[in-house]
């Protein structure tokens, strides 16, 4: 926590920050300074056809332009032992604002992952992208010149810049009297990914004019290379921003390294933003001055201040971010060591004529929606459905071809469509008269809309990160042992519980499993913690229950725990809190 040798902000900008000497600074950070503009030798090792990947500097800069040079772990040992080199392939991330396209965006991604991706899966992500598995090197202009010919970018999806920025998927449709007001969440969200977005043009000189194939000219506007936000150093790390109303926090707003609530009055007038700094999740198992951190509460900043102070939080990480140990280099860090009261003072002299105490949220009122089914939308005459797609992976399966009906229905309808947090499909502006074909459609495909019997509420509230065969990083299984795990606690008998489980396959935490009622977490293959206590909303982390629990344990422990429950827990006391209630340490008698 609070390191006192820096508890003055000064010095950790003269000694951790931007203003630190060149050669303390980490290795990533004098790259990006000595890479012109992200330039470096990319283009040149991408056009190199002798090998399938690029270099450890090239790799770094290229997450900027949302790709992660990756290799096909199921095969890592085999090809080892045949003397053969790692099956590298790239992910490609694309940057979708609160996870809006329109259906020939859809299209083309789907076309894509058909032409480009060796999985043929469309991946939809934790904060409401899409992503695409093993994608070649030679391949990567090819992608990136498709997605921009329907004004589709993966620049800035990754990197040490502002990824996708989160707000309810149907902040602007859902005729929800009691949510009305949120549509101004579609132009903040936008005004924000616009305001961060890179400036250098060298995702558009390496990816789509890199050939000198003039053919397909930039669609995006070009602008001015300097960098007037980021600064030619960018962030020290990646930097999330999530927007949401306590009413429905689809969006995990406390995990966000700047969560902004809307506060609107009895009228659905808004009010303005409470600002929400310093959430962050990923940690190391052996690292223990790295943690998991929900957001502190700031202050709170009308509707005119809102993008200054968007801003000025932005610039303070910038500033004083830590350039020399990118373990340490998240927001969440600077915050415990400067302190709220600091970093009040500070963003109010950033945004100018200051900043408001932050309006205090009754913790009642906080709510979590995963828009699944149909509803009414704000539009008369017009509706959205909400579609299930288990850990966001659309690929057509032996019986279910679900990327192909999917295709269909939205080929044929062309409704828009929007992705949510908890990685699902909505397919929005339906039409009354095309709702019940499209329905019968979607259910005769197979697709679980959360309206019938067939999807449990356990596996409803599910979440897993990718983790094995692609992610690097991955310690255990996620995405592929989840639904097996959840299938053993339904034949157990508990479908029917409504409780938010999600699983990483590291502690990375990309499934945002440690604000889940049971948080699992990859210890080594096949081994797991097993965390409890978190809240049904994601407003309160949860704590470790059980360490290195092997796969096969797990639903019997996580039985035996709802059991405990069912016999202990108060009248309408969900399982996240009475689990925080009773205490891991007394669970564990
Ligand atoms: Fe993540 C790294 C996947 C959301 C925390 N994350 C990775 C990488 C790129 C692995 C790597 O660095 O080599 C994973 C790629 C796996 C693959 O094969 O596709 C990966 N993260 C994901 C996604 C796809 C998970 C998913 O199943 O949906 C999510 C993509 C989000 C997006 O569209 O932008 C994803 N990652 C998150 C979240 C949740 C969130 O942002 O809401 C977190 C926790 C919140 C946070 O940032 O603290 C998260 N990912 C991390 C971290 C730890 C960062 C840290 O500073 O603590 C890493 C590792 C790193 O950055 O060094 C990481
Ligand atoms: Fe990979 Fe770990 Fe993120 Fe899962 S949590 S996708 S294993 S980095």
């Amino acid at each position: 926590m609070a390191d006192q040798q820096y508890s003055d902000p000064e010095v950790i900008r003269r000694e951790q920050g931007i203003d630190a000497p060149l050669e303390k600074k980490s290795k990533v950070e004098q790259l990006k300074l000595s890479s012109k503009g992200l330039r470096g030798n990319v283009l040149e090792e991408m056009l190199d056809e002798s090998t399938p990947n690029v270099s450890n500097d090239s790799y770094q800069l290229m997450k900027h332009f949302g790709m992660y040079q990756q290799d096909n772990r199921d095969t890592r040992i085999e090809r080892k032992r045949a003397g053969l080199e790692k099956d590298y392939s790239f992910m490609i991330r694309t940057k979708v604002p609160g996870g809006i396209l329109s259906a020939e965006q859809y299209l083309l991604l789907d076309e894509l992952a058909e032409n480009f991706s060796t999985f043929k899966s469309i991946r939809l992500t934790t904060r409401q992208t899409i992503q695409f598995h093993g994608v070649g090197k030679h391949q990567l202009q090819g992608f990136v010149r498709g997605l921009n010919t329907r004004l589709l970018t993966s620049y800035g999806a990754c990197g040490d810049v502002v990824r996708n920025t989160m707000f309810c998927p149907v902040a602007d449709i859902d005729a929800d009297p009691a949510l009305r007001g949120r549509e101004v969440f579609w132009e903040l969200g936008r005004q924000i990914s616009d305001r961060t977005l890179p400036r250098t043009n060298s995702y558009y000189d390496i990816f789509i004019d890199g050939e000198k194939d003039d053919s397909l000219s930039p669609k995006f506007e070009l602008r001015s290379e300097a960098e007037d936000l980021y600064g030619e150093n960018y962030m020290p790390r990646k930097f999330k921003i999530g927007i949401t109303v306590p009413e429905d926090n689809c969006i995990d707003v406390y995990t966000q390294d700047l969560g902004l609530v809307a506060m609107f009055d009895e009228k659905r007038k808004l009010q303005g933003y409470n600002i929400l700094a310093g959430g962050g999740l990923g940690h190391s198992h052996a690292k223990k001055d790295s943690y998991p951190r929900v957001a502190s509460p700031i202050g709170f900043v009308g509707p005119d201040k809102i993008m200054a102070a968007v801003d000025g939080v932005i610039t303070i990480q910038r500033d004083y971010g830590n350039r020399l140990d990118r373990k340490r280099a998240r927001l969440k860090y600077l915050l415990d060591e400067v302190g709220t009261d600091w970093f009040h003072k500070e963003l109010a002299r950033r945004v100018g004529s200051g900043i408001e105490a932050y309006r205090e949220i009754d913790p009642a009122a906080w709510k979590a929606e995963d828009h699944l089914g149909w509803h009414d939308q704000l539009q008369p005459g017009l509706h959205y459905v909400g579609i299930f797609i288990e850990n966001g992976r659309i690929e057509d399966r032996k019986g279910f071809k679900m990327r192909t009906a999917l295709r269909k229905v939205i080929d044929k309808y062309r409704p828009q469509v929007r992705i949510t947090g908890q990685q699902n499909i909505i397919l929005a502006n339906i039409p009354t008269k095309n709702k019940r074909t499209i329905n019968s459609m979607l259910l005769k495909a197979g697709f679980d809309l959360g309206t019938e019997d067939k999807l449990s509420e356990l596996r409803r509230w599910e979440m897993s990160c990718v983790a094995l065969p692609t992610c690097g990083l991955a310690l255990a299984e996620a995405e592929r042992a989840m639904p097996v795990l959840i299938t053993q606690l339904e034949e157990r008998g508990f479908g029917n519980e409504s409780i938010v489980m999600r699983m990483s396959g590291c502690p990375n935490s990309c499934s945002r499993a440690p604000v889940a009622e049971i948080g699992l977490i990859g210890r080594a293959p096949q081994k797991y913690n097993i965390y409890t206590g978190g809240d049904f909303e994601g407003l309160r982390l949860n704590e470790l229950f059980k360490e290195n629990v092997p796969f096969d344990d797990l639903a019997d422990e996580i039985a035996a725990l709802f059991k405990r429950w069912h016999a202990e827990r108060n009248e309408g006391e969900a399982f996240g809190d009475w689990s925080h209630r009773v205490g891991v340490e007394a669970l564990k008698g």
